[in-house]
């Protein structure tokens, strides 16, 4: 998959993506990750990407120009999907991201300072949100949309750590999980993680999560098995 980002900080992509999975996603070549600075498509001398709103108010506001220049350059006239990260978006959730990773092009485009002229929503396929709160920016919520849309693209998790597995699917909390030692500053992992009967195991952990999930995030469970739907 192909995924382009339009945002005036592209310098806010570079650590996110050249670690870690989505390194590994690009040298394997499942994904492809390019961004292009907003400022590069203006047309005044001064590189102006923003201006003041009409009707006043505080602030200032994306200018339409070089974000449509910038879109028509990147898109080169191909179906695309567009998506504009804002809060007025639907919720990104784990279905959702699952449907994008079938795309095989994506644009995303970043908001910051007060917003976006409304005349782009004309050249966005898509709105989504990442969740409610003020933030400075759209770019870590494509971040946010880059890395778990990409967990779903075939190969780019291990084998033993697939995007489908129980612990992520099912809706509910991890349990608690340890590694050695099996004492730590006098602290013993759970006798039946040691004992390693797997049928014991399997059920605690379901257990674990279960109860973790009721006191942390009850609303979650009015969801339980629902998460793929
Ligand atoms: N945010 C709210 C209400 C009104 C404004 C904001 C806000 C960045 C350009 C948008 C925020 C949160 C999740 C993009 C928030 C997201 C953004 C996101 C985002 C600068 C304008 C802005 C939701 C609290 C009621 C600033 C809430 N997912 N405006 O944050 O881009 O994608």
């Amino acid at each position: 998959m192909k995924i382009d980002i339009l945002t005036l900080f592209p310098e806010m992509f570079e650590g996110v993506f050249s670690s870690s999975i989505l390194k590994r996603a690009q040298e394997k070549g499942l994904l492809q990750l390019t961004t292009h600075n907003i400022r590069d498509y203006t047309d005044n001398k001064h590189k102006k990407a923003d201006d003041y709103p009409f009707g006043g108010g505080a602030g200032m506001v994306m200018m339409a120009q070089p974000i449509f220049d910038c879109m028509e350059a990147v898109q080169q006239g191909e179906p695309v999907h567009r998506i504009l990260l804002t809060p007025r978006g639907k919720l990104l959730t784990p279905k959702k991201a699952r449907e994008l990773a079938k795309m095989d092009r994506m644009i995303l485009l970043c908001g910051h300072y007060e917003g976006v002229d409304e005349r782009v929503s004309t050249i966005i396929d898509e709105e989504l949100s990442i969740g409610d709160y003020v933030l400075t920016g759209g770019e870590l919520p494509a971040m946010v949309l880059v890395d778990c849309v990409s967990r779903f693209i075939p190969g780019v998790l291990g084998s033993e750590q697939s995007a489908e597995d129980e612990s992520h699917s099912n809706g509910l909390l991890e349990y608690p999980q340890y590694t050695r030692p099996a004492v730590f500053r006098g602290m013993e992992v759970p006798e039946i993680l040691q004992n390693g009967y797997h049928a014991k195991i399997e059920q605690w952990r379901y257990e674990q999560s279960m109860q973790k999930t009721k006191e942390m995030r009850p609303v979650l469970l009015g969801r339980f098995g629902k998460i793929e739907d």
